[in-house]
């Protein structure tokens, strides 16, 4: 069987997200797999424009782009999400949404200092210096989740190396 599946990925601003779910897009492609990518940057700029970085934005954000999966999946699109998705609760509320059998949940896990390190956009500087409140990792909590799918370690590996081991763990969850 190969059902259309909702790939979760979840860590810290500069983790990686992106960049791994345009990485798996291009990959399932190749395979002819029809899919989407839901990015959280992104969808703020739309259908979540009005949402801010408080615990009850965050989760409605959560909750839309999760509704947006289940429908997705339901139609046959597999959709890699790609969202901070900071709180266990909050990821465990899409897990439900969108139903566990298809939800595989991926754990981007730069620690904060790699990704503060890294900072691409510089929002961790302008983090420290009060600028942008609420940020995850700084004045915001990040939870890891316990027990997820698959835990990539993006700061010490290659993205060729992450993909590989994320398309391996989507095959084996498509082949069940
Ligand atoms: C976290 C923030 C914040 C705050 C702006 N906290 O790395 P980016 O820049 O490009 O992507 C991040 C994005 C986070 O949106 P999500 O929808 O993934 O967040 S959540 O799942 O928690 O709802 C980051 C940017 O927005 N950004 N302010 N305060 N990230």
């Amino acid at each position: 069987m190969t059902a259309a599946l909702t790939v979760w990925l979840t860590g810290l601003s500069g983790s990686g997200k992106s960049t791994l779910a345009e990485a798996t897009a291009a990959w399932l492609r190749e395979q002819g797999i029809a899919h989407t990518v839901l990015d959280g940057d992104v969808l703020r700029t739309g259908l979540c424009r009005d949402l801010g970085f408080s615990d009850a934005d965050r989760r409605e954000n959560i909750r839309r782009v999760a509704e947006v999966a289940r429908l997705m999946n339901r139609a046959g699109t597999t959709v890699i999400c790609a969202l901070i998705s900071p709180t266990r609760a909050d990821r465990s509320m899409a897990r439900e949404i969108v139903g566990s059998e298809r939800f595989v949940e991926v754990h981007v896990a730069a620690s904060l200092s790699a990704c503060e390190a890294r900072d691409p956009k510089g929002l961790y500087k302008r983090a420290r210096a009060g600028l942008v409140p609420q940020f995850t990792g700084i004045d915001s909590v990040y939870e890891e989740p316990l027990d997820p799918a698959l835990r990539l370690e993006t700061a010490q590996q290659p993205v060729a190396q992450s993909l590989a081991e994320l398309c391996l763990c989507l095959q084996a969850r498509r082949a069940k």
